[in-house]
């Protein structure tokens, strides 16, 4: 790193010690500054940076509710309002027993620029709780959602900041956040995304996460040269974004071999066909079982049990592309070494922050194509912000307008930092690329805005 950079990393770990997952979205982020920062002195003049890694605001609260047993809970609250220089703060709430202020704040700072590079008018923010839904009842998933909106009403609105979902947030969770919100303030207004067809909701914003991230690792293959059509693919996870990954790259002819929940992984060298992924959206969604009953349900098909936070076998089987779709920092060092011997060509980040510092520097120094998150996982988001055009205009788009415009956005997404990787950095330096052609649009709103 350069001196300026140097000194603002260094701030941000005195400011917040313990923060490490914020620590290291800053870090990444910083390293691709390095490659532009002499060439904008007004940056640095006004202070950009350093304003961008101090969130706009931060709100941390308490939840109590109520279990089946009749016991109080009490659960803890975030919403990181990271910035709003383009637009009303933007981004997902992610409910997970993980949750806490380094994450949460990670998590905004990458969404700034995210939705920076889809080209529309969104700021960012992210939120959520360490409330864990897993084995809670529907009526209990809804008690905790209504406190939880009954605190958050009050920092949001669709001309203030728009949340949506993230991991354990889906259909069922913003349809409750959802009813609770319009009750408190007796109005319907688009202010949730991912909201149910039947009020609201787009069509495809389900599918948007993973279809954008096959639709922009596509458009990268295909001006190498390579293809999906006939290609192995390990995706991970078997949440909202493993499944319309695995959706979208059986549609385009490639072959996905795993999938993995936190308890561990499958491996089926057949192919999840199209059937054998309905059941596993089936086993996910409504039965909200694990991926280990689809070892139990089709021949051939290997179960393995996570242990430990060693190496992750899926990364260790032989494949064309990789799509992470879990969680944060899931490839390790030594997952990255692990691809990279058997040959990975691409990997392709649907999860936010998926890789190891460490681990994206061997993918780039390797030649690995890497499609990083900001970029790639844009497309939920991007869906989002089409759905908040529709809800300000009261009108409904059809699923192939909003297919279309999702593709476009990930076509422009790529042009974008294609052409920012080979101004600022190297040929195909999609990490710099992304983070300097989202950081440029920020940036340049900051300074004509003022200090602020
Ligand atoms: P879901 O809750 O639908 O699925 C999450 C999946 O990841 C589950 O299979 C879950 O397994 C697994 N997982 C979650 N946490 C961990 C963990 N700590 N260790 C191991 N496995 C874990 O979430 P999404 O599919 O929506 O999100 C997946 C990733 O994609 C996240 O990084 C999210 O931030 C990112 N993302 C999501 C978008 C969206 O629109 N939903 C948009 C852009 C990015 P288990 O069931 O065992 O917990
Ligand atoms: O990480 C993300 O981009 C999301 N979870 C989706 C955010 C959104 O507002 O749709």
């Amino acid at each position: 790193m350069n001196t300026v950079t140097e000194k603002i990393y260094q701030h941000v770990c005195q400011l917040d010690p313990d923060q490490k997952e914020f620590q290291q979205a800053v870090y990444t982020f910083l390293l691709s500054m390095d490659k532009v920062i002499d060439e904008l002195p007004e940056v640095t003049y006004h202070k950009v940076i350093e304003r961008m890694v101090e969130p706009e605001r931060v709100v941390m609260f308490r939840v109590p509710w109520i279990d089946d047993e009749g016991r109080l809970q009490i659960n803890r609250g975030f919403r990181v309002q990271q910035s709003s220089a383009i637009g009303p703060y933007k981004g997902g709430l992610r409910f997970h027993p993980s949750v806490n202020l380094s994450i949460i704040k990670f998590l905004a700072f990458e969404q700034v620029f995210k939705n920076s590079l889809t080209g529309l008018p969104m700021g960012g923010g992210k939120g959520g709780s360490d409330f864990n839904p897993k084995g809670r009842s529907d009526a209990e998933v809804m008690r905790f959602c209504q406190s939880f909106m009954t605190e958050l009403y009050r920092h949001i609105g669709p001309d203030t900041d728009v949340p949506a979902g993230d991991i354990g947030v889906g259909g069922r969770e913003i349809g409750f956040l959802y009813g609770q919100y319009k009750r408190i303030t007796n109005s319907f207004t688009g202010v949730l995304t991912g909201k149910g067809q039947t009020f609201g909701g787009s069509l495809i914003r389900p599918e948007a996460t993973g279809y954008g991230l096959v639709y922009l690792c596509d458009e990268i293959l295909r001006n190498e040269g390579r293809k999906l059509e006939g290609a192995t693919c390990l995706v991970s996870g078997s949440g909202n974004v493993a499944q319309y990954t695995v959706e979208k790259l059986n549609a385009l002819g490639a072959k996905v071999v795993t999938l993995s929940d936190s308890s561990g992984m499958i491996y089926d060298e057949e192919g999840i066909s199209p059937e054998k992924l309905a059941y596993v959206m089936q086993l996910k969604n409504v039965k909200r079982g694990r991926i280990r009953e689809y070892a139990d349900k089709y021949k051939g098909v290997t179960y393995i049990p996570r242990t430990g936070n060693g190496a992750n076998p899926l990364w260790d089987i032989k494949a064309d592309y990789a799509f992470p779709c879990a969680t944060q920092n899931e490839i390790n060092l030594e997952d990255a070494g692990n691809l990279v011997k058997n040959g990975i060509k691409l990997v392709g980040e649907g999860a936010n922050m998926p890789c190891v510092a460490e681990a994206e520097k061997l993918f780039l120094d390797k030649g690995v194509l890497l499609a990083p998150a900001k970029a790639a996982n844009a497309g939920g988001v991007a869906v989002s912000g089409l759905e908040m055009s529709q809800n300000s205009m009261r009108l409904h788009w059809t699923r192939e307008e909003v297919d279309e415009k999702l593709r476009s956005i990930m076509k422009g997404i790529y042009t974008n930092i294609s052409e920012a990787a080979d101004k600022y950095s190297e040929h195909n330096n999609f990490v710099d690329g992304a983070n300097i052609a989202g950081f440029l649009k920020v940036a340049n709103a900051m300074i004509a805005q003022g200090y602020v």
